[in-house]
């Protein structure tokens, strides 16, 4: 089990603390050819953190963060934290409306914004009753009237003292992305922050001061945040940041900043693998360790092809926002089984249940998996939620999956993921990872389609890899690989070649919106 002392600011353990130990002059952020040192991150913090609080921003006040994945968004989440406030991070693709969702849920009073994604906060204003302060970083010469970021910390104080909060005060907001309904606020408090880097990093991943984690995941993203910005600084290693990162603009920041941990979703890793097969040749890449992924489950062909070519093994995991971050996977050492996503991660405990009778069931079967451990759901105000969703101690992500005689836990399907076909229990996922094996396919989604005789047909929809043309050959062969492979009744009935797949931001696939397509 994992102890904090009563009183314990995140900032303090993520920061201050390396600066007070001889590790200032540690790398904490890389971003294209500038380097920030803890010093300087503990300075730049500390001066926002003063300019909040002249502006009047209050312990356990909620400030909006909007940024790419840039320094400053790191910044003003911890200058926020310092001061006692809960630091609410927003992806930046979300229009006005959605923003106006999330601030008047959240009775947001303050917004610090980066200036290219101002218009939207701009629109969304004068339909929300909180926000008392607009901070805007302005690095594009975007036109406002609001507060200049770096006229409010230009003249303050270096030095701030962390507020005294409390390890169960609340350190981080993220919403849901709402693919089931409105936005969810999850809630955080600054010790389950800290329990992601000393369960999963700590356990999963071993690192030191000398790693440097990266990827793509916006730093909005609960798995973004954790890699890109708890994990490194909770060890004094870097974290290196890319905006808007194509796969050449990763692998890039492979090289150039010497990147040992990369962080991403299978799709990113399928397109670097699907555009630089033979990565090394035209990256150099021998700073890698390891890699991780989350956000949808990792396909073992996309395993072995990576790890063919890359030299490194991706260490898949599954977290959800309201858990924070990861709570299943394997750890570095481990014989990983591409076929599973792990073990539970050290503190955690999971169970799979009849989905039912709420009863473990015998390992080998397939049911709801439901998890315990440092974190856990806790929504913001949304009571009919929680209820649902916390039984008994046990949070409930909504995935499918058999704990195995092994141990380790083997993902089915999410749950609103599994096709009922003729009484058959198909998991979508499951052939999906089948398709995937095969040069043709670049990306697939596998949902089920309704059908009168059947009630519902597996129907796959594939994007071809390049230099692929669909055909009636082509679909029938996509067909035979599946019947060969898996239970012959899993194979799609039904296959559509599409030119993209709907996806949310943290780069989830939308199958509930393929699922609508196919209703009407
Ligand atoms: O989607 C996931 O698997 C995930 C992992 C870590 C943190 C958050 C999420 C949603």
């Amino acid at each position: 089990e994992l102890h904090y002392p009563e009183h314990v600011n995140v900032v303090t353990e993520l920061v201050d603390r390396h600066v007070s130990e001889g590790r200032g002059d540690n790398v904490a952020i890389r971003f294209e050819d500038e380097e920030m040192t803890y010093a300087e991150l503990q300075r730049q913090v500390n001066r926002l953190g003063n300019g909040l609080v002249n502006l009047g921003v209050e312990p356990g006040d909620r400030v909006v963060v909007r940024f790419t994945n840039r320094p400053e968004a790191i910044v003003s989440c911890l200058a926020a934290q310092k001061i006692g406030a809960v630091a609410l991070p927003s992806m930046k693709l979300l229009r006005a409306a959605e923003l106006v969702h999330i601030i008047n849920n959240a009775e947001a009073s303050t917004v610090v914004v980066y200036d290219a994604l101002l218009d939207e906060i701009d629109e969304a204003l004068p339909r929300t009753d909180t926000v008392e302060n607009v901070v805007v970083v302005e690095r594009n010469g975007v036109e406002h009237d609001h507060t200049d970021y770096d006229e409010l910390t230009a003249g303050t104080d270096d030095d701030l003292d962390a507020h005294q909060t409390t390890r169960d005060d609340l350190a981080l907001m993220l919403y849901t992305s709402g693919t089931t309904g409105e936005p969810k606020g999850a809630t955080h408090t600054h010790r389950q922050v800290l329990a992601t880097a000393d369960s999963y990093a700590r356990y999963c991943l071993n690192p030191t001061e000398d790693d440097v984690f990266g990827g793509n995941p916006p730093l909005p993203f609960a798995y973004g945040y954790g890699d890109l910005v708890t994990m490194p600084l909770r060890f004094g290693a870097t974290t290196s940041l890319v905006e808007n990162a194509s796969p050449g603009d990763l692998l890039q920041a492979v090289e150039d900043h010497g990147i040992t941990i990369i962080c991403s979703i299978p799709t990113a890793y399928n397109q670097i693998l699907q555009k630089y097969p033979d990565g090394p040749e035209e990256y150099d890449t021998s700073s890698l360790r390891m890699a991780i992924s989350a956000g949808e489950p990792l396909t073992p062909s996309t395993f072995n092809k990576f790890k063919d070519s890359y030299g490194v093994e991706i260490y898949d995991g599954i977290g959800t926002t309201e858990m924070l971050h990861i709570f299943v996977s394997h750890r570095e050492g481990q014989d990983i089984d591409p076929g599973a996503t792990g073990y539970p991660v050290p503190g955690y405990e999971c169970k799979v249940i009849d989905p039912d009778t709420g009863e473990e069931l015998p390992r080998g079967e397939a049911g709801l998996l439901a998890v315990r451990g440092p974190t856990g759901i806790s929504y913001w105000n949304r009571p009919e939620k929680q209820e649902n969703a916390l039984v008994d101690g046990w949070s409930l992500p909504g995935d499918i999956y058999i704990h195995r005689e092994d141990g380790r836990l083997e993902y089915k399907a999410r749950e609103d993921d599994l096709i009922i076909s003729s009484g058959y229990n198909i998991p979508g996922p499951e052939v999906e990872a089948v398709l995937q094996e095969l040069d043709e396919v670049s990306e697939v989604a596998v949902v089920g389609a309704p059908d009168e005789e059947r009630g519902q047909v597996v129907k796959a929809f594939v994007i071809l890899a390049d230099g692929f043309d669909a055909s009636d050959e082509l679909t029938e062969s996509l067909q035979n690989h599946v019947k060969n492979t898996l239970a012959p009744y899993k194979y799609p009935r039904r296959v559509e070649y599409v030119d993209e797949l709907p996806r949310t931001e943290t780069g989830k696939i939308q199958r509930v919106k393929l699922r609508e397509r196919e209703r009407q």
